[in-house]
């Protein structure tokens, strides 16, 4: 017997006023999602709802999740509102897990309209936890500033959704599923597709995998270890680095995916990851990395813990970008890095005489000029690196960028990047993290602040730390004129840059789940290669009192001191 349509229904509702997205997607506690009436439908609604009608009838979408707590049941919502608002076609990871690369990879491969992401990338998960949800467009990348502001302007105002309540897919099962919809010419049709498959066979066309199996099998094997921090990226790492690259399966751990990321924060950095920290340090191992929860950024470490910094990390890519096959093909249109990250990949471009951009903080103007034939290579110092392969940083693809090198180059970590600093000198570089803050005493402190520094005064003023003299040479709040559509983003930061190069950037974070997180950068740069190996903390010391001085940031917020230092 035929199943009887699905009926379409209309639910009224009342707006919330705080869905407006923030670097990456719209970030909350877990239980704003759970438990604020039709929260979750509301912004999922305005999402559908910045698609245009004619684009939307009919549309392949995909979706996926990093398996955080509310994943399945913000699935099941998304997918009956995509039903009942017209998508034609949902593309969705096995048991509702993708990684955002995967999710960016599998847009552009079917053409897909867009994707939705349910993560909240490296912030804990768990009913006390966060969730968030992302939008990527047809590019594969983050939905850029105007479709967010549009999104965020629908759900101000918005009185109700579309949703097909008693629509229930299967989520374990392979293959296709079809469903017809009360008044709907078309049957709706649900795709569940192997999480790694398409992703894996990207990731084929730009490395060797003949290189790096050679480099991690046989009697001279690098042993490495590899931590998913029970993120998305499990099932990537058996699959891709112990199954198809040789890795023994001991290299891999933490690689089951769990709600609340085993009530760790799934953050790849010195502070979070400190079980590979450990183990890296027993000198067993001479590569180490680990992954956030969605797998997109990575942190990248030597034998004895050697840790590598994601501004260099970019750098030292750069630098070695013909032991990757892809660019090979491609050839190297550009580099560009956020403006926070460090200025070593700029030494780099120079050297290369490839053009370097430096952005504004979150991926989606990357994507531009990816799409514009401007970059082919690009980094961040919050940890996450990629190339125009796809539209998003990628956690693995970094770990083979660097397995790539190594095999060639025949080096360890630590020499590749102590033979980068004496050639191309080394940026010390680090940030403090001041996390929830009151947003009102961040909004006065950044307030003052900029009135102090961009007054015509401050420039020539030198501080004087120790034995250490700082000149002003420039100050400005960072604004951005995108070169390719030629839209400027404002407020970006509040920078200091000396006469040697020295920086001092204050930035409000916009991926915090509650209250305000200011963070402090401070870079300087070393030429001398007898003075390239030494603490980037002690080095930096005198540039961060002149920070925490000229900011009364101690005074002004209570605090002793950062929540993370990296
Ligand atoms: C997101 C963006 C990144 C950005 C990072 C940190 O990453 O995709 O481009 O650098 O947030 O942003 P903020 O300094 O504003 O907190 P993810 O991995 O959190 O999605």
């Amino acid at each position: 017997m035929e199943n009887a349509p699905i009926p379409v229904v209309t639910v009224q509702t009342v707006p919330y006023d705080d869905q407006r997205p923030g670097t990456s997607g719209l970030r909350k506690k877990t239980s704003v999602f759970e438990s604020k009436r039709n929260y979750l439908q509301n912004f999922t609604q305005s999402v559908l709802s910045s698609i245009d009608l004619r684009d939307r009838q009919g549309c392949t979408m995909v979706v996926g999740s990093d398996g955080r707590y509310f994943s399945r049941t913000a699935i099941e919502t998304i997918v009956q509102m995509a039903a009942a608002n017209g998508i034609g076609r949902l593309v969705i990871g096995q048991h509702g897990i993708l990684s955002t690369p995967a999710v960016s990879c599998i847009i552009r491969k079917i053409k897909a309209i867009g994707g939705i992401i349910l993560t909240a990338s490296h912030n804990p998960g768990g009913p006390a936890g966060d969730f968030g949800v992302k939008f990527n467009v047809a590019n594969g990348g983050p939905a850029s500033e105007s479709v967010t502001e549009k999104i965020y302007q629908i759900s101000k105002t918005i009185e109700e959704f579309a949703i097909c309540p008693d629509l229930r897919i299967n989520l374990s099962r392979l293959g296709r599923q079809e469903f017809d919809l009360e008044n709907k010419f078309k049957p709706f049709r649900v795709e569940i597709v192997d999480t790694v498959e398409v992703y894996l066979n990207m990731l084929r066309t730009i490395f060797d995998f003949t290189a790096i199996k050679g480099l991690l099998t046989g009697p001279n094997q690098l042993k490495i270890r590899i931590d998913a921090m029970h993120g998305v990226m499990g099932p990537y790492v058996r699959r891709i680095l112990c199954d198809e690259l040789g890795a023994p399966a001991n290299s891999a751990v933490n690689c089951v995916p769990l709600e609340d990321f085993g009530g760790q924060h799934p953050d790849p950095n010195l502070t979070y990851a400190t079980s590979l920290l450990e183990a890296m340090k027993g000198g067993e191992y001479g590569f180490g990395a680990a992954f956030d929860g969605d797998g997109d950024r990575n942190m990248i470490l030597g034998r004895n813990g050697f840790f590598v910094n994601p501004s260099d990390s970019v750098a030292v890519i750069a630098a070695n970008i013909c032991c990757i096959p892809y660019f090979q093909k491609t050839g190297i249109r550009g580099f560009a890095r956020s403006m926070p990250t460090s200025t070593a990949l700029d030494r780099v471009g120079k050297v290369m005489k490839i053009p370097v951009y430096e952005t504004p903080t979150g991926w989606k103007f990357f994507g531009n000029l990816m799409d514009a034939g401007k970059c082919s290579l690009c980094g961040e110092e919050s940890f996450g690196t990629g190339s125009d392969h796809i539209r998003e940083k990628d956690g693995l693809w970094a770990v083979l960028a660097w397995l790539s090198i190594i095999a060639a180059r025949k080096r360890s970590v630590e020499e590749i990047v102590k033979e980068h600093w004496a050639r191309f000198g080394r940026n010390y570089y680090c940030r403090f993290d001041y996390e929830d803050i009151d947003p009102r005493a961040a909004y006065y402190l950044m307030r003052d602040l900029e009135a102090v520094v961009t007054e015509r005064s401050f420039i020539n003023q030198q501080f004087a730390v120790g034995n250490h003299n700082y000149t002003v040479e420039k100050t400005e709040n960072f604004e951005y004129t995108d070169p390719v559509d030629g839209i400027v983003t404002r407020n970006q930061g509040l920078r200091l840059i000396f006469t040697d190069d020295s920086r001092i950037i204050f930035r409000l974070s916009g991926t915090g789940s509650m209250g305000s997180t200011i963070r402090i950068y401070a870079e300087s740069y070393e030429r001398d290669p007898s003075k390239i190996d030494r603490e980037p903390q002690v080095v930096l010391g005198p540039l961060i009192a002149i920070a925490l001085k000229l900011s009364q940031i101690h005074d002004r917020t209570g605090r002793r001191g950062p929540t993370v230092i990296t």
